[in-house]
């Protein structure tokens, strides 16, 4: 038994081979039978001709329709005329699982396919990018292996607001109400005094109450926390991850890429050092351009296309206004107004795919904060704990990989970037 890939590559030239997979396409024309199957690795025509093949197989092939699963076994010929170059010209043909007659055919609505979403993963488009977004993760991981990183495996169950009380799901834990994480950054503050650098990947949630075309309420979060980490430091790191996510991939998924639209050369640009422009730039500039935006205002979906739509490689937006940003971010002591963290945007007018920034460290300054945002500051206790024995300074980030596979497969829509998409309409199939 070899991949589709392995016969595609030519390694079974006049030899005989065995595949197995699902029936993509199906027709017959006289006493032969052409199927095309696919498995995980690619796709083959497979010609079943009558009389090379037992009389039950042939007649079983006329009849079988898409997806059912087959295992077949020939020789492998070359013919340009097939996609891939080869065929298999079978001398056995068995119907593993007989498919009834697929609901999924050309221009069926947007709600039908998601409606049968276990189905249509099936589907070219879709199996690209979850490849792509499998090399994402074995990229990331692999960089922060290089990096001595430690990888952490935070709780999802929480009684925190790291982001805040308004995109919260909350729950009955036995008679006590909790949170599923919407971030595993306070955690990872934890983790920092014992490791210095660590990171996570692990479920988001968000009860985001928008429809947008980038929020999900269920995504995959990769966040890292480092000691003795300033802002800048902070997104160096960001961008030589990014950067080695991005070359890993471009070699690794060109074939994918390029049926997504999206040209490796762009994704092998993506070098650091990123561009870096400050809040009160990125206002007079947006000001300038006639949008309604003042001081003090967050950039929307709107504004951060407007900042990044011609720009080929990710941008840094810095020092944010603190009220539109979280509690635990360390003050700007260049403008009070202001704190120190960063927003990566990516290019193309994406929008942003990280959001980091340097920790307060101060437990009297933090104490205000939380005392300014009116949680309940019993649930705080152990996370002021951490500015009490030992302080230091630290910094970390949150990067949303289906936001970051949205920009690099060039979809349209994040919920493509995801296998079951979770939004506020649908957590069906
Ligand atoms: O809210 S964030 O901007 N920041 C945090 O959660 C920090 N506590 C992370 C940290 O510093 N450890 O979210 C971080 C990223 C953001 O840039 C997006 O890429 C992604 O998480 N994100 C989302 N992706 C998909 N859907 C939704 N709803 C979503 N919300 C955030």
């Amino acid at each position: 038994m070899v991949s589709i890939n392995d016969v595609i590559k030519g390694d079974f030239e006049g030899k005989k081979a065995q595949i197995r997979g699902w029936i993509y396409r199906i027709r017959s024309s006289g006493g032969i039978v052409f199927a095309v199957v696919r498995d995980a690795s690619g796709i083959i025509q497979v010609t079943v001709k009558k009389g090379n093949v037992v009389n039950e197989e042939f007649e079983e092939a006329s009849k079988t329709l898409i997806e059912s699963s087959v295992i077949t076994e020939g020789r492998v010929v070359k013919d340009d005329r097939a996609p891939g170059g080869f065929e298999i010209q079978a001398t056995k043909f068995e119907i593993v699982g007989k498919a009834d007659v697929f609901p999924i055919t050309k221009d069926k609505s947007e709600e039908f396919l998601l409606d049968n979403r276990h189905l249509w993963l099936r589907s070219r488009k879709l199996t690209n990018v979850m490849k792509v977004k499998a090399s994402v993760l074995k990229a990331a991981r692999e960089w922060f292996d290089k990096n001595d990183f430690y990888e952490m495996t935070p709780p999802l169950i929480t009684t925190n607001a790291c982001e805040g009380g308004g995109t919260l799901f909350d729950f009955d834990y036995f008679g006590r109400e909790a949170y599923l994480s919407q971030s595993a950054q306070m955690y990872l503050e934890a983790l920092i005094y014992s490791f210095d650098k660590v990171w996570s990947i692990t479920p988001s949630f968000r009860a985001e109450k928008s429809r947008t075309r980038r929020h999900i309420t269920e995504y995959w979060h990769l966040e890292s926390e480092e000691a003795w980490v300033d802002n800048e430091g902070n997104m160096k790191t960001q961008e030589n991850l990014i950067g080695h996510i991005c070359k890993k991939v471009a070699t690794e998924r060109e074939e994918e890429l390029k049926f997504l639209g999206r040209d490796v050369e762009d994704l092998k640009k993506i070098k650091p050092p990123f561009k870096r422009m400050s809040y009160d730039d990125a206002s007079d500039l947006l000001q300038k351009k006639g949008y309604d935006f003042e001081w003090g205002d967050d950039l929307g979906a709107k504004e951060e296309r407007e900042m990044t739509i011609n720009e080929k490689i990710p941008l840094f937006i810095i020092n944010y206004p603190k009220e539109v940003k979280a509690f635990y971010m360390k003050e700007n002591l260049d403008d009070s107004r202001t704190y120190l963290c960063s927003d990566l945007l990516a290019p193309e007018g994406y929008g942003e795919i990280v959001g980091g920034s340097e920790r307060e460290d101060d437990h009297d300054k933090l104490l205000e904060r939380l005392k300014a945002e009116n949680v309940d500051l019993k649930y705080y206790q152990w996370y002021l704990d951490l500015r009490k024995y030992g302080s230091v300074p630290h910094s970390g980030f949150g990067l949303g990989i289906e936001r970051l596979v949205t920009w690099i497969c060039k979809l349209d829509h994040i919920r493509d970037a995801t296998p079951f998409p979770r939004t506020i309409t649908r957590v069906y199939p």
